[in-house]
């Protein structure tokens, strides 16, 4: 997955969610780098094969897996992402659903297509937040976190996630100012272009999901927004 250094932009499709065929299509055909499915609540097996099957029926784009379940993961996707949750107070979300899940796998596993993501959950309101019993941290906390996910676990992604609620462009930049490898994932609230250049201005990779759902026109600029320069 070393495109993924080129990326800017993903759209970020929930499963439980309703989706008009004419409107997957736009989404497929907007420019965007990759569709990325996950959610909080109600992911089935069901609800994300019938996804896959409708983009990959008629799209070659990448399509990603975020795994928030393993009772919904199913081969066919390009790439498998696993959250790891560090701002989680508890161990499990950070290290033992991931470890119970690579101990049943193990020998099936193709690392090349496993990318681990460093979560920070900036959303006290957000469904993951909650679920994950998670602590917010403030900016120096944030600055911290990416440290670690850089240069204490090594991982790819650090995923500063506001998941439903537009964040601190600050935040951001803080964060990306410890990275240098680990790419800097933003998503939370993106609802047009104005806010997507904003976030591009300190993030590697945008990420737009709820809004697409309430408005596709706008939800579609936020492409535009960081392809162009
Ligand atoms: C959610 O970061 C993504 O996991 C995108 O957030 O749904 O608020 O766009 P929104």
């Amino acid at each position: 997955m070393n495109m993924m250094r080129e990326w800017k932009h993903i759209f970020k499709l929930d499963p439980a969610k309703e989706i008009s065929d004419q409107h997957l299509d736009l989404i497929c055909n907007s420019g965007t780098d990759a569709i990325m499915i996950g959610g909080t609540d109600n992911v089935t097996l069901d609800g994300v094969r019938e996804l896959l099957m409708r983009i990959k029926s008629k799209h070659a784009l990448i399509c990603i897996l975020e795994v928030s379940t393993m009772e919904a993961v199913i081969p066919g996707f390009d790439a498998y992402y696993i959250p790891m949750v560090l701002n989680s107070q508890e161990k499990s979300w950070m290290m033992d659903i991931q470890h119970q899940g690579i101990k049943e796998y193990i020998d099936l596993l193709d690392y090349t297509e496993l990318i681990f993501e460093g979560y920070c959950i900036l959303n006290e309101e957000a469904k993951a937040f909650k679920y994950t019993n998670s602590q917010l941290p403030d900016i120096e906390d944030v600055r911290a976190y990416a440290y670690m996910a850089e240069h204490v676990f090594h991982l790819p992604v650090f995923y500063v996630e506001y998941s439903g609620k537009y964040g601190d462009p600050e935040v951001v930049k803080k964060a990306k100012e410890q990275l240098d490898h680990t790419l800097l994932f933003y998503g939370g609230g993106i609802e047009n272009g104005q806010h997507a250049k904003e976030m591009k201005e300190h993030a590697d990779v945008i990420i737009v999901g709820n809004h697409l759902y309430k408005n596709i026109d706008e939800a579609l600029e936020t492409v535009e927004a960081v392809k162009v320069k």
